[in-house]
């Protein structure tokens, strides 16, 4: 199939899926197209039959805000037509679904199926904004196909947006042959001096994710054990979780290392994931920590206890409640293994149900079913 793919290109979860679904897919044989303002991060080991595209928005005295649903929109036509696209798969609702009706109702009479995939905070927190819900609404019931990372998600989207149409859940996925416990650990030494526990949080630094727990869970730890904490990624309440840092005299013990490439090869070295979102449709970095078995702490929130079984990969726990967090990080970094059997059997339930392996095939069989309903086999049509 020829498929093109559009996605936020920075720092955040839709992105990353969106990425690595292209990369799984063009190693199964299909040639995909990116359709973004940017190439979108983990893309450095392009393969030959992933092709980029940039759109460009331009601007003008007028335009405080340059129109760039319409410039994609445009874009998108555009590469359909050359590349012959068969359909276009866009992640995040905002403000991609609606580029991409607008790119199919310009193809017509020529057929540009598109497939819209919900990710968290297109629905949560921006799509319920008065303002964006009736075009996503809208563009969601338009889709030719929708798919949702959670059964949570889709629970919410129906419920909050009236949603009366299908919405197939294929959820989040990981790479388990990239995504595993370093075999050689020696690169913990960047951090630690004696092998102290190491404590690993991995996002985008938005308020949702309440950061500053991470740093304050992490506080109540260090007052009872020599502990490290490696915060991976980068946003806006870095400088907050900075200060804390600071203020709790902890600055030789936590380590901003920014945006990453690679994060298997850090995660792959942590004793424990810390993710106390405020919510989470999935918690994509909680499922890679999983992979490199990882024991995981989380909250009790969204689709999040889908990924995380409490008791069994790690623990969870009630937003903000950050007493509890530190306690059941001590739990587990106190025990003879240090929660290493805990990691084993986070991977087990990481591998046994959201392999790459096994939900790559999803989409493919979804796309076929999307395909096979916007254009009726030869077969079917002569039959009627
Ligand atoms: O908040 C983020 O992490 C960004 C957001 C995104 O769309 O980039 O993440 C959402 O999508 C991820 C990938 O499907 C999910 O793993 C996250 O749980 C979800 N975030 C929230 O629901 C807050």
């Amino acid at each position: 199939m020829k498929i093109g793919i559009t996605c936020y290109p920075t720092y955040g979860g839709s992105g990353v899926v969106a990425t690595e679904l292209g990369i799984e897919l063009a190693a199964r044989g299909h040639e995909i197209h990116f359709i973004s303002y940017a190439m979108p991060i983990r893309l450095s080991t392009a393969h030959e039959r992933i092709h980029f595209h940039e759109v460009e928005v331009t601007s003008y005295p007028l335009f405080d805000h340059p129109p760039y649903t319409l410039a994609l929109a445009t874009k998108m036509l555009e590469v359909a037509e050359q590349a012959q696209l068969d359909l276009l798969h866009v992640h995040y609702a905002i403000p991609h679904s609606v580029s991409a009706l607008l790119a199919r109702m310009m193809a017509t009479p020529k057929k540009l199926p598109f497939i819209t995939t919900l990710h968290g905070t297109d629905i949560t927190l921006v799509g319920s904004d008065r303002s964006y819900l009736p075009i996503t609404r809208f563009s969601i019931e338009q889709s030719d196909g929708v798919t949702s990372i959670s059964n949570y998600l889709r629970e919410r989207t129906i419920r909050e947006f009236e949603i009366k149409r299908p919405i197939e859940v294929i959820p989040n996925f990981v790479n388990c042959d990239q995504y595993m416990r370093c075999e050689d650990q020696s690169a913990r030494k960047q951090w630690t001096e004696h092998d102290e526990p190491i404590l690993m949080h991995l996002s985008n630094f938005r308020p949702v994710k309440r950061i500053t727990d991470v740093v304050e869970i992490f506080a109540l730890v260090r007052e009872k054990i020599p502990a490290k904490l490696v915060m991976m990624g980068d946003g806006p309440d870095r400088g907050a979780a900075e200060y804390i840092v600071r203020k709790k005299n902890l600055s030789k013990d936590v380590f901003f290392m920014g945006k990453q490439d690679n994060v298997q090869e850090k995660l792959g070295l942590a004793d424990l994931f810390l993710l106390p979102s405020e919510e989470e449709s999935f918690g994509l970095a909680a499922l890679e920590a999983m992979a490199c078995e990882v024991p995981v702490i989380a909250t009790n929130v969204g689709g999040v206890p889908e990924v995380v079984t409490d008791g069994v990969d790690g623990y969870l726990i009630a937003p903000h409640d950050v007493e509890s967090g530190a306690e059941r990080a001590l739990e587990i970094l106190t025990r003879p293994d240090r929660g290493r059997s805990m990691g084993k059997r986070a991977r087990i339930h990481a591998k046994a149900k959201y392999c790459a392996n096994d939900v790559i095939p999803m989409y493919e069989a979804y796309y076929r079913k999307v395909l096979e309903a916007v254009q009726p086999a030869p077969s079917a049509v002569n039959a009627r």
